[in-house]
């Protein structure tokens, strides 16, 4: 990458972060999210710490800020500045003021994937105040032991070991082609729709978004959740979706590695977090991974079977250190096979789901199109073990996406086009990421349009 068209991305990604920053976060779009997320946040920190340590330790600290008492990080803290109908479901859905507990500031009240010791760890990496950064490790440290132990016991239900999602918006990737069958057994009550109003159709097209018997039964699940109280103990037995996800699972992992890290660094025993992330690694294996489909599946846990699809959540295990050999060789030989299309000029990052699959469609939400941020786990993942050759290709794909589409939320991976909300703040985050790592090794050309 040139210099000037290396500055240029820079520049634009700052501008996004810093547009959507509100003093002690940052929001995930300005219309259609305008709170604060728990995994864009981790992505967002990551984005920060190349511009402003400060900025991305109080992101995480102030994420943080929303933990509950029982170790849970909320998937969304609410700025108590938005209005409710600023976003569905709000504060007055989710009712977490009247579960004891919880945060002072209004939160939802399901989880996201864990990855904010990652996140942390890499704060540390990029700092240019170590020691500022080591006390911020130490503030942070027990929080994040808190919220890894919250999965280990409130969240395992079964002897794997795994944990178990209860609402598929836990998973990251909402309306994932593998949800269909489990949520299949969840009725719609369409009802639902009419007391409750949507208000995402507002900010992207009905087309990009999910369909209206998902969101009902969406609504349907978190309502159930709620009126437990949101106690998973009394509640896991009767939920109607329980699911064990491999990119979950695999961030959990991923970062419990980082937290062996961040322990060294602060004077604390690593080994505790390495034994419980070889343990996590392992039980993927055993139970997640597909040897006829080559990829990592999730586990419906109530039909007590594997969902046989293959998306982009299958192949972000490869972040993982300690998988063998053999299962890096068969996920670097299904992302650059015609499944995901990894090395072929025509299709742009890895699209979140199977290009072959009779029901794949560029466009609609997590069903198909390319999102920045599972193109960069795959991409953190390829360096992990050492595969630069297709790492490389991967990272020039991203940034050509951003400087042809801008920091849109997610893109046509056949056409590169850009989809759903525009100024998408981990979009900026992680292209900054990129383009920081490019900058100190390889050379590209782009410039971007936002
Ligand atoms: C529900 C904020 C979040 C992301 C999720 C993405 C989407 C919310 C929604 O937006 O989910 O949490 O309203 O669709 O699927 O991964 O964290 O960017």
């Amino acid at each position: 990458m040139s210099e000037s068209s290396a500055s240029v991305l820079r520049r634009a990604a700052i501008r996004t972060l810093a547009g959507n920053w509100r003093g002690t976060s940052t929001v995930p779009s300005p219309s259609l999210y305008p709170h604060q997320w728990s995994w864009d946040s981790a992505f967002i920190a990551i984005g920060l710490s190349h511009w402003s340590q400060r900025r991305a330790e109080t992101e995480l600290l102030s994420l943080f800020g929303g933990q509950w008492q029982d170790g849970r990080v909320p998937a969304i803290v609410f700025d108590p500045s938005v209005d409710e109908e600023g976003y569905f479901p709000g504060p007055s859905f989710w009712q977490s003021n009247t579960v004891s507990g919880t945060a002072p500031l209004a939160t939802s009240g399901i989880v996201q994937p864990p990855i904010h010791a990652r996140a942390a760890l890499d704060v540390l990496r990029n700092a240019r105040e170590p020691a500022r950064a080591r006390a911020f490790l130490r503030r942070l440290y027990p929080r994040l032991c808190r919220e890894h132990d919250y999965l280990a016991t409130r969240r395992v239900v079964d002897e794997s070991g795994l944990a178990a999602i209860v609402h598929p918006w836990e998973s990251g990737l909402d309306n994932s082609p593998s949800w269909d069958a489990p949520l299949a057994r969840v009725p719609v009550d369409r009802s639902l729709l009419q007391r409750y109003q949507r208000r995402d159709l507002q900010h992207a097209g009905s087309d990009e978004r999910p369909t209206d018997d998902d969101y009902a039964r969406y609504i349907r699940l978190a309502a159930n959740y709620r009126d437990s109280g949101y106690d998973d103990g009394r509640r896991l037995p009767s939920t109607e979706f329980l699911v064990i996800d491999p990119l979950f699972n695999a961030l959990w992992a991923w970062s419990e590695e980082a937290l062996a890290d961040i322990a060294e660094v602060i004077g604390l025993d690593p080994e505790p977090h390495l034994r419980r992330a070889r343990h996590l690694g392992e039980a993927m294996t055993e139970l997640l991974f597909d040897s006829e489909l080559a990829t990592f599946t999730a586990y419906d846990v109530l039909a007590r079977a594997r969902v046989p699809r293959r998306t982009v959540a299958g192949l972000v295990p490869l972040v993982l250190e300690t998988l063998s050999p053999a299962i890096v060789r068969s996920l670097t030989q299904q992302l650059t096979s015609a499944h995901f299309g990894l090395l072929d000029s025509d299709i742009a990052g890895v699209p979140s789901y199977d290009l072959r699959a009779p029901d794949f469609d560029g466009r609609r939400y997590w069903r198909g199109p390319t999102w920045l941020n599972t193109t960069w786990l795959v991409w953190r993942g390829l360096r992990v073990h050492g595969r630069d050759d297709l790492a490389a290709p991967l990272a020039e794909a991203m940034l050509e996406l951003a400087a042809g589409a801008g920091f849109r939320e997610y893109f046509d991976p056949r056409t590169g086009s850009g989809h759903g909300t525009r100024h998408f703040s981990w979009s900026a985050a992680l292209i900054l990421d990129v383009v920081e790592d490019l900058s100190r090794t390889g050379a590209h050309t782009v410039s971007v349009a936002e």
